[in-house]
């Protein structure tokens, strides 16, 4: 059909591999996908910079065309499945750096959102930097998130959005929390594209953090200051 079918990933420079890569996410090929990550990581790549470099990279043009009506659910679905291929392999390897466990997290996406991809990779890094990570996946109602932090007792409590209609949504949880006077009994962290240090602000979290590694960072940050409050 295309060229694509001649090239030997493997035959490919870091460069033209990483390039190869992204076309290759835009167009949802998953073994691709997969055998790339593989080859990267035979050639020393830590995981971490597959991750960002080639993965992430690949998806910010998938959004790009997105956005712009290039791309359309179905390929963006395609796209998204490729790159879990991806994650997928890398998970165990970035869970191997932690240690043992420093903290512990609650996670899901926000009712009315099914974007999972952000969410995932935060919990991937945050697994890879020693927390225990509960998942509660997408689409989440207040009702799930309390059930969950009550019967996880977690450091930290994150939430995830994708859309700006559904990013209010954030805001229903901290105040119920709030009503039931356990706001502060859980560091609050939130994320995801259309947000901003602002809103996060402005909705009563403790923090929005931009991607995942910043989540780790100031997820550690919380967690350091938590223990030294903490009474003898
Ligand atoms: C992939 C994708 C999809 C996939 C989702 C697949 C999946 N399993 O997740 C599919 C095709 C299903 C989809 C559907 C829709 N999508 Co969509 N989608 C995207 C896309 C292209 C990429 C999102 C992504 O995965 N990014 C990659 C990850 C790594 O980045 P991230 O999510 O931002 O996460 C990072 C940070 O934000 C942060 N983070 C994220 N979550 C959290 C949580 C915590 C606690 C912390 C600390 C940090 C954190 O860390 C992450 C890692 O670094 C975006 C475009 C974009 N620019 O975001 C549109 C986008 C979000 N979608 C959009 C839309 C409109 C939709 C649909 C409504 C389309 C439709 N007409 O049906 C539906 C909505 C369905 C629903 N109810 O949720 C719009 C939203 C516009 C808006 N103003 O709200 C966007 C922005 C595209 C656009 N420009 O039009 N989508």
């Amino acid at each position: 059909m295309s060229d694509e079918e001649d090239i030997i990933l493997a035959d490919l420079d870091d460069e033209e591999l990483v390039q190869q890569m992204m076309d290759d996410l835009y167009d949802g090929m998953r073994e691709e996908i997969e055998e790339g990550v593989n080859i990267l990581l035979e050639r020393g790549w830590e995981p971490y910079r597959i991750l960002t470099e080639a993965l992430v990279g690949g998806m910010t043009i998938v959004g790009a065309d997105f956005r712009d009506g290039i791309l359309f659910v179905p390929e963006v679905l395609l796209a998204a499945n490729a790159m879990k291929g991806g994650m997928a392999i890398l998970k165990p390897l970035l869970a191997e750096t932690g240690a043992r466990t420093i903290g512990k997290m609650v996670i899901g996406t926000v009712k009315g959102d099914i974007h999972d991809i952000g969410k995932n990779l935060v919990s991937m890094m945050m697994e890879g930097a020693g927390f225990e990570v509960i998942d509660l996946g997408i689409n989440n109602a207040v009702e799930a998130y309390l059930e969950a932090i009550a019967k996880e007792q977690p450091d930290i409590l994150g939430m995830s959005a994708l859309l700006t209609t559904t990013m209010p949504y954030m805001k229903v949880v901290i105040d119920t929390m709030k009503d039931q006077g356990i706001r502060d009994d859980y560091i609050v962290l939130v994320g995801g594209a259309p947000l901003n240090e602002e809103f996060g602000r402005a909705i009563g979290a403790d923090a929005y953090c931009r991607d995942a590694a910043v989540a780790v960072e100031t997820a550690k940050t919380f967690i350091a200051r938590k223990h030294n409050q903490a009474p003898a």
